[in-house]
């Protein structure tokens, strides 16, 4: 019998962890058991994809840019990312502020319905969670993010995993390489060149793991669904940025097509097992070292791209999640500040939705926590910052799940463009879509 390709066992894992998660859910001891016996084997495949992000990055990035004959071409790769990053989260936002204002979802939401959502979640400890990191956040001046990306040691930024810092010392790395006498070059060059397949192929090793993981990721996230009548009174505004989502996720697949005129089904196909991890993780920080190795082996793109695009991509880039802000700020202000839904508010959450999105980590549910500083940004009241989570909160996981998709999307586009525009756009390494998986 033909073996089924990882693709679709993840699919199965993912579906039968589903129903596992509704079936417990009707069981007193249902959501105990699952978090005590399953959820832990869903953690631990998230934490092997974190051990080997870092190295991989590491790798990645060093190889790539010592393999560069024109030191010039760095400039022009990290100016081009970035702005077509900039640009495809303006476009992300505008899209969710068009359809929130056109739809409408948190007009005539009964008030009785604000004070069960007011009365479960305001003071629960997801919604005062997100409010204490978001009050961390101010203590930060308007540069430190700059700053932040300068590590004072490296084996500090390798052990926290800060990803702007070790993407700076990989390229800091790469560049003297290209400086130095090439004798004296080689030695690290052809360390970093092994770690780099090693790493990879520790990716393949971790993959066999995934539909068992995503099962137990699945069948957790279920057991956290514990009212389905607030879950359809905020149907209306999950389909609003599930529908946005879905647009973007088209323009990515347009942008494909005209600018490096392969096929989008065949992008879509390609990236898709790291699509069904961010789903499965809301993680692209996690999901990461997956992405990598699907655009550098299986859509031809160049080492030095994808090690540098893709790592700031996981870190800054977030269009899924500043389409799911503009559309979460507009809302929560329809349903209990309409004097704040003005034009140049919104003008506002343009601004601070890209602000925000760049300084979100690539972790479970940061857009919420960076939510608030959007919303502050407007002058919204202190005092209905709780209640303006506690409306989303409940819908916040599946959405996150679905905008952690679409962030992993645009990097994945977005290093493709870069490529092209660079000619560091070949041949796929790997034919078949799970080729390497099954050779382990
Ligand atoms: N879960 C985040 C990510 O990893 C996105 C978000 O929280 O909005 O991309």
């Amino acid at each position: 019998m033909k073996k089924i390709a990882l693709h679709w066992k993840i699919i199965i894992g993912m579906v039968l962890g589903i129903i596992f998660g509704f079936i417990m859910n009707t069981l007193e001891m249902g959501p105990k058991f699952i978090s005590d016996w399953i959820a832990p084997f869903g953690t631990i495949f998230i934490n092997l994809l974190k051990l080997i992000a870092v190295p991989l990055i590491l790798a990645s990035l060093i190889k790539g840019i010592s393999d560069l004959k024109d030191i010039s071409k760095i400039k022009t790769m990290g100016l081009r990312t970035i702005l077509i990053y900039v640009g495809t989260t303006l476009i992300a936002i505008i899209i969710g502020l068009t359809i929130v204002n056109t739809i409408q979802p948190g007009v005539g939401m009964s008030p009785d319905t604000i004070e069960k959502i007011k009365t479960k979640y305001e003071n629960s400890e997801g919604v005062v969670d997100k409010l204490n990191k978001a009050s961390n956040q101010h203590d930060a001046g308007p540069l430190q993010a700059l700053v932040d990306i300068f590590p004072s040691n490296i084996f500090t930024a390798l052990g926290e995993a800060k990803m702007l810092q070790v993407i700076f010392f990989a390229l800091f790395v790469g560049i003297c390489l290209l400086l130095v006498p090439k004798k004296k070059a080689k030695p690290l060059v052809k360390f970093f060149d092994s770690l780099n397949e090693v790493v990879m192929k520790m990716v393949d090793l971790i993959m066999l793991f995934a539909p068992y993981a995503v099962f137990a990721l699945m069948a957790n996230v279920i057991i956290a669904f514990d009212d389905t009548e607030i879950l359809v009174k905020l149907l209306g505004y999950a389909l609003c940025v599930v529908f946005g989502l879905v647009l973007m996720i088209c323009f990515y697949l347009m942008l494909v097509k005209v600018y490096t005129k392969k096929s989008p089904l065949w992008f879509l196909k390609e990236i898709s097992p790291a699509q069904l991890l961010a789903f499965s993780t809301s993680s692209s920080a996690a999901t990461l070292p997956v992405t990598m190795e699907r655009v550098e082996e299986h859509l031809g793109v160049d080492k030095e791209v994808s090690g540098f695009v893709l790592p700031v991509g996981a870190t800054v880039n977030m269009d899924g999640t500043s389409l799911y802000q503009g559309i979460a700020a507009v809302f929560i202000m329809q349903v209990i500040w309409p004097e704040g839904l003005t034009f140049t508010n919104q003008l506002v959450i343009i601004a601070t939705a890209l602000l925000a999105s760049i300084g979100s980590a690539a972790v479970p549910s940061a857009g919420m926590v960076m939510l608030v500083i959007v919303l502050e940004s407007i002058g919204f009241p202190a005092e209905l910052l709780p209640i303006g989570l506690a409306l989303i909160f409940a819908v916040d996981r599946p959405l996150d799940m679905c905008r952690t998709v679409v962030n992993v999307t645009g990097d994945a586009t977005v290093s493709m463009l870069v490529a092209k525009s660079l000619g560091k756009l070949g041949k796929p390494k790997v034919k078949n879509w799970d080729d390497n998986y099954e050779k382990v």
